[in-house]
């Protein structure tokens, strides 16, 4: 594939970006501003830029016309910049205190000037060292239910939801979320990745018949319902978070699909720590995980009451059909997450940081059982107590 950059596009430098900063920002005129890449994503260049005097800070990203992750052998559109300004911002209307803000941004510099966040940490790291944040279950089971239920059908009229998705349309982010997650792990590939300790494991999914057909239907939701604008990649490398708060960052992957994506993906990335942590520890995960569904059902359902323009909004059943499938799909889009993310070519470092060799192999085969589970018993799921027992009985 090869990738039209705009002849003005320029990849920063620290020093570009430091003259940049300046341009959008009140900085003090003789402040000697720093600058340091603090990225550690799969995709984009991440500058921070500080007046060392007053602590003042901004993010700059810049998005690179390639995946870092892999090099320039795997181009990628440079459009992912405005989508994520533009997902942010939308999402912001409806989730202020917890989406980063926007300040500006450049379409052919693929560039977002936001607010910095490194008074908070990436969830992910502050969960794989063993902490907790009593707020990231109730501030992303809000987080859901607000952006997901007010760029919905439910919650706009048809033309502007149509409107959106049209706006929101992310084809080239979206395939690769088709291939990573919902076709390369199922298949015997080489780019997929994994010890050869899993071996047994791995070919067992390519060769399950009944597994296939049930990602397969998954991979069609994915591909055909255009539910809400998604963020996407909502994993806890994609939120900060602190005692106090919680934000959530790099909706790049947003588009409009299905509601359930955005849910299971969160779960699963709790799911993850629910396998590596032990006793009390992991007791927390396991109730953030039933917390997360039950405000996210409890303030969707209350968005529903109060301000959904669907006329069916009062016939009997039908916010509970809705709400089931969402957690039917739900488990089936967090045990795509939790096979892809063992077997696939993006891995989570909540598995691949365990040290003790045989350990890291008995969670990842954890991780595979579960995320078989989900998919394959997802029609069967009516609660989150539902999707609990199936962790439970996943245990090695
Ligand atoms: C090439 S991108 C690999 C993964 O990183 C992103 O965060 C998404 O999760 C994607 O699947
Ligand atoms: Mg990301």
């Amino acid at each position: 594939m090869t990738l039209t950059v705009p002849t003005t596009y320029k990849a920063l430098t620290e020093e570009t970006a430091i003259a940049l900063a300046k341009t959008v920002h009140t900085f003090d005129p003789a402040a000697q501003l720093t600058c340091r890449e603090i990225g550690d994503g799969n995709l984009n260049y991440v500058f921070q830029i500080e007046d060392p005097n007053t602590g003042n800070r901004l993010i700059i990203k810049q998005a690179l016309p390639y995946a870092k992750i892999i090099g320039e052998s795997w181009p990628l559109t440079l459009k992912r910049a405005t989508i994520e300004a533009n997902v942010l911002r939308k999402h912001g209307e409806f989730v202020p205190s917890l989406v980063p803000v926007v300040y500006a941004t450049d379409e052919e510099l693929a560039i977002t000037v936001m607010e910095d966040l490194s008074h908070l940490e990436i969830a992910r790291e502050g969960l794989i060292n063993g902490k907790n944040f009593p707020r990231l279950s109730q501030d992303i089971g809000e987080y859901l239910a607000l952006t997901l239920f007010h760029t919905s059908d439910y919650g706009l009229h048809p033309f502007e939801k149509k409107r959106l998705a049209a706006e929101f349309s992310n084809p080239e982010l979206c395939k690769i979320t088709e291939d990573l997650i919902f076709t390369d792990p199922f298949f015997d590939l080489d780019t997929n990745d994994y010890e050869p300790q899993l071996q047994t494991e791995a070919e067992a999914i390519w060769s399950d018949r009944k597994l296939q057909l049930e990602v397969a239907k998954l991979k069609k939701s994915f591909l055909t319902e255009s539910e809400a604008l998604l963020h996407g990649d909502l994993h806890t490398g994609s939120i900060f978070a602190s005692q106090t708060e919680t934000k959530v960052i790099d909706p790049e992957f947003g588009f409009y699909g299905p509601i359930g994506f955005d849910v299971g993906l969160f779960l699963a990335n709790l799911i993850f720590q629910s396998i590596t942590r032990e006793g009390e520890n992991r007791q927390v995960i396991v109730e953030d995980i039933g917390k997360t569904w039950n405000v996210f059902a409890y303030s969707f359902a209350e968005l529903w009451k109060k301000q959904s323009v669907e006329s069916f909004k009062e016939t009997d059943g039908y916010l509970e059909y809705v709400l089931g499938k969402v957690l039917t799909d739900a488990a089936g889009f967090a045990g795509c997450e939790l096979i892809r993310r063992t077997i696939g070519l993006a891995h989570v470092k909540d598995l691949d940081s365990i040290e003790d060799t045989e350990n890291r192999i008995i969670s990842k085969k954890q991780t595979l059982k579960t995320g078989r589970a989900l998919i394959l018993q997802r029609q069967e799921i009516a609660s989150i107590e539902d999707i609990l027992q199936i962790l439970e009985e996943a245990r090695i």
